[in-house]
């Protein structure tokens, strides 16, 4: 195929084994935070509910829940409304936390620099699940561009207020080198936007990972989303459009 660019290692999961890698990978990868729901569990449960219905309506196939504060319990919960709302076609992933996956019939999990290992995270995961790894550098790019993961993400590309403690930013020219360390999917994270999404594309990425200019910056405590959840899907669509 013309699309072809290489084959991952063995490692890799069924989701990108024995097929071109880079086909597949979907151009759009939303990230719904935890920061953007209510505490309420009634009404958190509509805002998952919503928020993930607009998305997957807009055509969005692959999301990722990151969920940093809260406990196994709640993140299960939420989970589990998550993959409710979605269906069982989309690709869901959660962030870092490994263990939860299987109960909350997730795909994949991603996992950070500090986590846990590449190979740990595969070890429990089992091999027909979608591992995905954080890097901030195109060296950390290298470390693991044969490790047993799915997906490679390099970040942040741009500044960014919904991380604590961001890296250094990488610029295009980050994503550019990123490139050239890597075969597998490679997404992009960090401040991204309608505006730069395709130049972000044109460095290298096969698909680029979003938080606020999809789903917006969390207000917190019972005031809900910043963003309705049907700005939520146009938003998405306005980066889906860009692609085709
Ligand atoms: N990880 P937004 S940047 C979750 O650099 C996350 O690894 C990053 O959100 C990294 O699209 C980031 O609002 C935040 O900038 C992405």
């Amino acid at each position: 195929s013309c699309l072809e660019s290489g084959f991952p290692g063995e490692g890799d999961s069924a989701y990108t084994r024995g097929v071109s890698p880079r086909a597949v990978f979907p151009t759009l990868y939303p990230i719904l935070d935890a920061g953007v729901l209510s505490q309420d569990p009634t009404l958190r449960r509509g805002e998952l509910l919503r928020l993930v219905r607009c998305v997957v309506d807009a055509g969005v196939t692959i999301l990722q829940y990151r969920n940093k504060q809260d406990t196994d319990t709640q993140v299960l919960e939420d989970a589990r409304w998550i993959r409710d709302a979605a269906g069982p076609e989309p690709t869901l992933i959660l962030n870092d936390r490994v263990h939860l996956v299987e109960q909350a019939a997730f795909d994949g999990v991603h996992v950070g620099q500090h986590d846990m290992t590449p190979a740990e995270a595969r070890r429990i995961l089992g091999p027909d699940r979608v591992l995905g790894i954080s890097t901030h550098n195109p060296d950390q790019v290298a470390a693991v561009a044969d490790a047993a993961v799915d997906y490679i993400a390099i970040g942040p590309v741009f500044a960014t207020a919904s991380k604590q403690n961001p890296d250094p930013v990488v610029g295009l020219e980050g994503v550019r080198t990123a490139r050239q360390r890597t075969q597998k999917p490679l997404v992009a994270i960090g401040g991204i936007t309608p505006q730069t999404a395709l130049a972000v594309m044109e460095a290298g990425a096969d698909s680029v990972a979003v938080i606020s200019a999809i789903f917006g910056t969390g207000l917190g405590a019972e005031r809900g989303p910043a963003i309705a959840p049907e700005q939520a899907g146009k938003n998405a669509k306005d980066f889906l459009r860009l692609f085709r």
